[in-house]
């Protein structure tokens, strides 16, 4: 029997917190969510979508993992990333395992050798996902990758797999959990993350302002609930202020006859009904704030930490 085998039948409960560490867009937030069976975390296909360190509680039988959601890892440029890559070495220092999640369907670059650093420079035990293998059509593609990340870390599992489609996920869970010390559980059972609904809002709002425009508004835009006001038990008033740095990206958000904007209060909407079980009024302000990525007491405001 093995080692594993052993702890799940000698009924310890085990419980800690884990790391999710990568490349932007490599699929933490993605995981995050499918782990914890909600949508938590703000998920899209541009980098440096998520901003700040995010909870994730999975409770099983056998344990709690706490999974602690990151932004990916990039060099700073404002203050905001800066800010960014704090969370991320706090992640590092504060949590039992690390989980490093690859994009096994992208070439291996500079950053990702940065990133591995940065594991291997925690000394925590580790775990590796290679995500997004289901866009891998000849799977023998993982073997020199995998072969790769052995030679550079004592990895506790190696797990190829894909957070979009739950493939291999469950046994990710499970070496997760065989990892982490005896321990009882950090949070209540219906506690599925540590962030406020008003932020989760915010969250939804931007998500939605990533989906509906291009290239360019992802960085720049940032969204703060400003007003919450719960009317009744069923019926929730919510103001948001989506922040952006120059006249002609408030064009670009509010869109020729402010069509992209209904669009993106429309599906945001939607999804914060669904989180909040009733029905809701949302209302957006689109706001020039120049340098806000810059600006110390409006990043305090966000949520988004020193
Ligand atoms: N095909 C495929 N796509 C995936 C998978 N996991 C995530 N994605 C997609 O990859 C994109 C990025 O996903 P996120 O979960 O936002 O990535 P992230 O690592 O949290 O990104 P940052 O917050 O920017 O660091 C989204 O379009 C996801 O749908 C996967 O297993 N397979
Ligand atoms: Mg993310």
């Amino acid at each position: 029997m093995s080692p594993k085998q052993k702890a799940n039948s000698s009924g310890a409960f085990r419980a800690g917190y884990v790391a999710l560490i990568g490349r932007p867009n490599a699929g933490k937030s993605t995981l995050l969510n499918r782990l914890v069976g909600e949508k938590i975390a703000a998920v899209s296909n541009k980098p440096q979508t998520t901003r700040f360190k995010i909870l994730g509680v999975v409770t099983r039988p056998d344990g709690q993992i706490v999974l602690v959601d990151t932004p990916g890892v990039h060099k700073p440029g404002y203050e905001l990333n800066r800010r960014m890559m704090a969370a991320v070495h706090d992640a590092l220092l504060g949590v039992d395992l690390v989980c490093l999640i690859r994009d096994a369907s992208a070439a291996t670059g500079n950053g990702d050798r940065f990133v591995l650093d940065l594991v291997k420079q925690s000394e925590k035990p580790a775990l590796l996902l290679l995500n997004k293998s289901d866009k891998l059509a000849d799977k023998s593609r993982l073997l020199p990758l995998i072969d790769w990340y052995q030679k550079e870390y004592k990895w506790k599992a190696v797990v190829p797999g894909s957070a979009l489609k739950g493939d291999q996920i469950e046994k990710l869970l499970a070496e997760m959990l065989a990892h982490l010390p005896e321990a009882e559980a950090l949070f209540s059972e219906d506690e599925l993350t540590d962030q406020p609904l008003r932020v989760m809002a915010a969250e939804i709002v931007r998500e939605k302002i990533l989906e509906t425009t291009g290239e360019e508004i992802p960085y720049v835009t940032a969204v703060i609930t400003e007003r919450w006001e719960d009317v009744r038990e069923d019926f929730t008033r919510i103001h948001c202020a989506i922040f952006v740095e120059r006249g002609s990206q408030k064009k670009i958000v509010i869109g020729h006859g402010a069509q992209r904007l209904k669009q993106i209060g429309m599906r945001a909407r939607r999804d914060i009904e669904r989180l909040l079980g009733h029905r809701c009024h949302l209302e957006l302000f689109v706001k020039v704030e120049e340098d806000w990525r810059d600006r110390e007491h409006l990043l305090d405001e966000m949520g988004i930490g020193r």
